[in-house]
């Protein structure tokens, strides 16, 4: 008995891709989307006219534009970049949690993959770290994530 194995590969020419970038911390979100960028076009070969940048002001407002952008039915899928970085207020959980609780929810009401590229950071130096230095870089992780999960996807 062999059985049917699903593996996502990365190459996704003809997927369409959208990246919504916030510009709270965008020192740091603009290096995520350097990230995400060349993931996308080195390791998924995606044409530059197949992606589109959207830019809104803080991660709060990173759920409802990944909504407005799977409904649309232009994309294959959406990838995050942003950065929460804890202040002295409460203020830290309540933007991390609810940014990481849409994107949840506007990939299972959607059915359109949407990635997470949102650091969520003590200080700033964890974020330097994360967006293209010796931790990696999370936005190019989330789009390496949105290109497996495009081809999975196509695959079930
Ligand atoms: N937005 C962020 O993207 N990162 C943060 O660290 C942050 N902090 O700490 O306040 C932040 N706040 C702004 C928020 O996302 C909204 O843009 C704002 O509240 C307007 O709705």
């Amino acid at each position: 008995m062999s059985y049917k194995k699903i593996d996502g590969i990365l190459p996704c020419h003809d997927g369409k891709f959208a990246i919504v970038v916030s510009r709270f911390n965008s020192f740091i979100c603009e290096r995520l989307l350097d990230g995400a960028l060349d993931v996308l076009k080195r390791q998924g070969e995606v044409a530059e006219d197949h992606i589109t940048v959207v830019h809104v002001p803080g991660a709060i407002e990173i759920p409802l534009v990944c909504k407005k952008l799977a409904e649309s039915g232009n994309y294959d899928a959406v990838i995050t970049c942003g950065c929460v970085i804890r202040g002295s207020t409460y203020h830290f959980e309540v933007v991390a949690n609810e940014c990481a609780k849409g994107l949840t929810q506007v990939t299972l009401s959607s059915g359109v993959p949407v990635t997470n590229g949102v650091l969520t950071t003590d200080t700033l130096d964890q974020a330097v770290q994360r967006a293209g230095s010796k931790m990696g870089n999370k936005g190019a992780e989330a789009a390496s994530a949105a290109l497996e999960l495009v081809n999975v996807i196509r695959q079930i």
